[in-house]
């Protein structure tokens, strides 16, 4: 056998670059890097060496940089992937929430955190966390509850049987998703003479599962016994590529269509069968399809409570059936599982049900939904002094948006609104990161998404709130070069938690920041701020003078914030759906007490 000697670290990203999608590209697109103790010398050297063959790019954080890539893998559905690797320590831990975000959202990232030495020869070192009673835990430990495959490499040959596996789990649709590999430093520089043959080209081909002949029996029947079933179109439809054939399947069968966050986009808003967002941030034209449904027919979905209304959408026990590539996500609410891809699963189905046909819906629930909606959206009349709504931001935004446009956010008000109100066109023209609605996912999201299809114009919605949180890799967009148009509502404070305290009875405290400890009002400049990292940033005063800001984002280079205030209060009141959210069962406030009996009452409901 013909061997090559190399250092782990070497070994590992030659191997890495050698892995293709079946399209032939590089199944990893590039690797983000923050260097430190644990990685600088291994690591950074080997990266160094390859940088003609695997990109390397610097953020300013652990955690957002892994945001960006699993931004760039959610926006190609998980055809491609990138690989993020830290420091031992607070670099690593910084990475732990992405990898919980990548979990709770099923996306592939390959996370390569430094760790302690396997010899153990200098312990502690500096940044090493000590287990009194384990010699074996390292920080990176946080990781195996948030990772789908998690390995610690202590000795280099480990290599040959972790890569593949790491491989095998990014690029299976069913166990999808972050893997970690926490590398020992000192292990990383060790050499070793590896076989030739395990750096040849690997061709990584996305499986496709065929279901069981018997369960897909039983779902045609359990079809065509119902007379009003709707479609949940989940995350999965889009990863499956199977946008075309559920818009066939639905029209062929007159079937209802409703989308869940990551589902949206799935089918045109305005197709005939597509009734709209559902759940909590639902629509009402969608709402009330399944309210009346007899079958839900899940199709890549995980079912999570804003999807099902904390299951109170479906009180009336329909029948649930799940086409899902995941038995877990397949089983849950003692669904009816139909194990396949959902491209295949649908299409199967729609052979078996031959010239089967549902009850088409009542397009006036579409009209009346749309007329709510379009209502609050509009532009405010010239004379209204009100301060603008985060529906009339969204409406202007809608209005500015062309065919290849992504509007993309993850926490605060706007998920609920865009999830009611933005009208996607295409598929992959709405990314929403709501698994984990994670608050400081947008702007490094943003960036993720331009990398992944440079000839989209990518529009990052978020609050004051999100942007505090994290926004520094608004700088590494100036520097990369990478054009996305920043929209930031500032409401002075966390605007939907707000509401939803004061909704369940509580006093207005501590979301708001003229409702938090302070002894100085705020007086945060997002412009000046933004500049600051060499973004263009406009302030617009109006609604108008934020529709004359994007138009100018068009011919920006970089990235463009436009900052505009609005008001805290309102939100769509038209559709929706309840949410279980837990009031306090005693308490000295009457406002909790009213609110506790409304909480009771929709429990016994759902139940
Ligand atoms: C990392 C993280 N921390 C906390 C939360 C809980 N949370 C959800 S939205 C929100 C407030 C968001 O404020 P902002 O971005 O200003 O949006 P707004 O609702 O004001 O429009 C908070 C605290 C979260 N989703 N993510
Ligand atoms: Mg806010």
């Amino acid at each position: 056998m013909k061997t090559i000697r190399l250092t782990a670290a070497q070994a590992a990203i030659r191997y890495i670059a050698a892995q293709k999608n079946e399209e032939g590209e590089p199944f990893i697109a590039g690797m983000w890097a923050i260097f430190g103790h644990g990685n600088v010398a291994g690591l950074g050297e080997a990266l160094y060496a390859a940088r003609e063959t695997l990109t390397t790019y610097r953020g300013h954080n652990e955690q957002s940089m892994a945001h960006a890539a699993i931004a760039y893998t959610k926006q190609l559905g998980r055809r491609r992937a990138m690989a993020v690797t830290s420091s031992i320590g607070p670099g690593a831990t910084n990475m732990v929430t992405a990898a919980a975000l990548a979990h709770v959202n099923r996306l592939p990232v390959l996370l390569i955190p430094g760790d302690v030495f396997a010899n153990r020869g200098p312990d502690p070192v500096l940044q090493q966390v000590e287990d009194f009673g384990d010699g074996t835990v390292s920080a990176n430990d946080c990781f195996r509850p948030v990772s789908r495959y998690f390995d610690r490499i202590t000795r280099p040959e480990q290599l040959l049987t972790a890569l593949p596996r790491a491989f095998r789990v990014m690029t299976d649709p069913a166990d999808c998703g972050p893997v970690t590999l926490a590398f020992c430093q000192d292990v990383q520089a060790e050499a070793y003479d590896w076989p030739e043959n395990f750096f040849d080209e690997r061709i990584w081909r996305r499986r496709r599962p065929q279901p069981d002949e018997a369960e897909l029996a039983d779902a045609i029947e359990t079809i065509r016994a119902a007379s009003r079933p709707v479609i949940v179109a989940g995350g999965g439809v889009h990863y499956a590529g199977a946008c075309a054939t559920l818009k066939a399947f639905a029209e062929k069968h007159a079937i209802p269509v409703v989308e869940t966050q990551a589902g949206k986009s799935a089918l045109p808003w305005d197709h005939p069968f597509n009734l709209g967002p559902v759940g909590v941030t639902g629509s009402a034209s969608a709402n009330a399809v399944c309210e009346e449904a007899d079958l839900v027919i899940g199709v890549g979905t995980r079912f999570q409570d804003f999807t099902t209304g904390s299951w109170a959408l479906f009180r009336k026990r329909p029948g649930i059936l799940a086409l899902n590539v995941q038995p877990h996500d397949g089983s849950k609410h003692d669904a009816q599982a139909l194990i396949a891809d959902a491209d295949v699963g649908l299409g199967l189905l729609s052979e078996g049900l031959g010239g089967w046909k549902a009850q088409a819906p009542d397009p006036g629930l579409k009209e009346t939904w749309f007329k709510a909606a379009d209502a609050v959206t509009a532009a405010p009349t010239v004379d209204d002094n009100a301060l603008p709504t985060d529906m009339q931001v969204i409406g202007a935004v809608q209005r500015a948006a062309r065919e290849n446009t992504v509007v993309m956010c993850a926490a605060g008000t706007m998920p609920g609104e865009l999830h009611k109100l933005w009208k996607a066109g295409r598929p992959g023209s709405y990314h929403m990161e709501y698994g984990y609605s994670c608050m400081g996912y947008e702007i490094a999201g943003g960036l993720g998404i331009k990398m992944a299809e440079p000839d989209r114009d990518v529009v990052v919605m978020l609050g004051d709130g999100s942007y505090m949180m994290m926004n520094s890799e608004l700088a590494t967009a100036v520097s990369m070069g990478i054009k996305i148009t920043v929209v930031i509502t500032d409401n002075r404070g966390f605007g939907c938690i707000n509401r939803l305290q004061m909704g369940t009875g509580g006093a207005e405290f501590n979301n708001l920041l003229d409702h938090a400890h302070h002894v100085n009002p705020s007086r945060i400049d997002f412009v000046a701020h933004a500049a600051s990292m060499g973004a263009e940033a406009r302030k617009a005063g109006s609604i108008a003078e934020l529709e004359a800001a994007l138009a100018e984002a068009r011919s920006a280079k970089g990235p463009f914030v436009v900052v505009i205030d609005t008001d805290p209060y309102p939100s769509t009141e038209a559709g929706g759906y309840w949410w279980d959210v837990a009031v306090p069962e005693v308490s000295e406030r009457r406002e909790v007490n009213t609110a506790r009996r409304a909480y009771e009452k929709a429990l016994k409901e759902r139940h």
